[in-house]
Order: structure tokens, then sequence, then C-alpha cells
């Protein structure tokens, strides 16, 4: 049975990905190259060092570590800035009425996000109390598609993996929940998430027991 649902951030709970987008654009810039929207999906659920190096790989342009470092971080200034100013009204659709609907049915919850900015966008949008455990980007050492985001949560919890769902908008997060064996929501276009046990558009409309019944048939 199961007793724990895990939520991926960028693309679940909120569109930060917007925010990505137009400061990895200002920095590709700044370094004399154009970054699409194209490009930005590819980097939802990787790392901020991993996406930045694909970034300068795309642009044609090398750095020391050093400055990948300092590029990083101005990346992240920028960012900041822009997530500083969210509200709860960037919550996605169901969201909190999904939440809302945990304790009722005895599931325990759980973050699991590459970002090192998710307490702040969960402090910003007034969601941390619904978390029991919250895993982050300051967490783990390795990126997704590796399990380690969500293996952690699952831990802190005291479930097994194969007690959890996973809700996530990103292939390499679904990679990452089946390969924690567990159970795994892809939330976004149903041909591009073909790994994910079902795909929903978003979670508007969805109640824990809904997500329960239609996992345990
Ligand atoms: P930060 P998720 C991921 O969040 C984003 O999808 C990805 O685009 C971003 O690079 C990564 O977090 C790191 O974010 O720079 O804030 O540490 O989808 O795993 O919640
Ligand atoms: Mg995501």
């Amino acid at each position: 049975t199961i007793k724990a649902f895990i939520f991926d951030l960028d693309g679940v709970i909120v569109d930060t990905a917007v925010y990505h987008f137009k400061a990895w654009k200002k920095l590709a810039n700044t370094l004399g190259f154009d970054f699409t929207e194209a490009q930005n999906e590819q980097l939802k659920g990787i790392s901020r060092i991993d996406s930045l190096n694909l970034i300068l790989g795309w642009g044609g342009v090398e750095k020391t570590a050093k400055e990948v470092q300092e590029l990083a971080t101005l990346k992240n200034q920028w960012y900041v800035e822009m997530i500083n100013k969210m509200t709860a009204q960037e919550i996605l659709p169901g969201v909190q009425s999904l939440l809302s609907s945990l304790k009722s049915a005895g599931i325990k919850c759980a973050l699991g996000s590459a970002s090192k900015n998710a307490s702040l966008i969960l402090e910003r949008t007034g969601l941390t109390s619904f978390f029991d455990v919250i895993v982050d980007g300051n967490e783990v050492s390795v990126s997704k598609p590796n399990p380690e985001v969500f293996l952690k949560g699952a831990q802190l919890l005291q479930v097994a993996p194969q007690q959890c769902v996973v809700f996530e908008d990103a292939l390499a997060g679904i990679e990452a929940a089946k390969n924690a064996d567990m159970r795994v929501i892809g939330i976004g276009e149903e041909s591009i998430l073909k790994n994910a046990d079902w795909v929903l558009p978003n979670l508007e409309g969805q109640s824990a027991a809904q997500i329960l019944n239609k996992l345990e048939k």
C-alpha cells in the first residue's frame, strides 16, 4: 500500500522554469550567444552546475572551473531576485487542495527537488507547512536520474520506496523515481513522459483518495 507522496517542485507545484529561462538567457547573452525555450526544456530537473555546463557547451564557450562557479552564482542572484517576489498566486492548479487532502487520507508528504532554492520558494508561496520532509539540492550529491533525492525522502519519512508515489514533470525525474523503485505520476504531456505509470496534464481536481484508488487498481 501507498504511504507517502513525494513531489517535485519546479513544474509540479510552481512553474519556476520561466524564471530559470530569463536568468539563463541573460547569462548566455552576456557571454555573446542566445538561449532558446527548447534548450530551457532540456534543463528541467537538471542541477544548476550541470545546466550551466550544458549551456556553455551549446554556446561553444570554454571556462575554467572557477569561472563556471562564478557564472552559476551570478545566474542564481538574478534568479533569486525573481523568485523572491513569488506569491501563493503562482501555485499551479489543484496543488493546494491535493496537499490539503493528504492528512485525512493518512499520507505523508515530502518534497524531492534538485533546486537549492526550494525552501525559499515554499516560504514565498506559503506551502512549507504541508511538507513533513524537504529534500532539495542542498542535500543531494548526484542529480536526477539518480534516485538519491527520492530515496532520501523515503528514508526520512521512514517508508519503503515501494510505498511511495512521485509526482514529476521531467524525464530525468521520472527515471529517478523508476530507479528508486517507486510509482510515478507524470505531470505534463503523455507523448513526452512515456515511462510514467500514468500522466496527468496538471493536478487540478485530484485528491489523495482518488489517486490512491487509481493506483491500487
Ligand atoms: P537551483 P526541480 C530543478 O527543480 C529545475 O527543474 C532545474 O531547471 C534547476 O536547474 C534545478 O532545479 C536547480 O535549481 O538553481 O534553484 O538550485 O524540478 O527538481 O524541482
Ligand atoms: Mg521539475
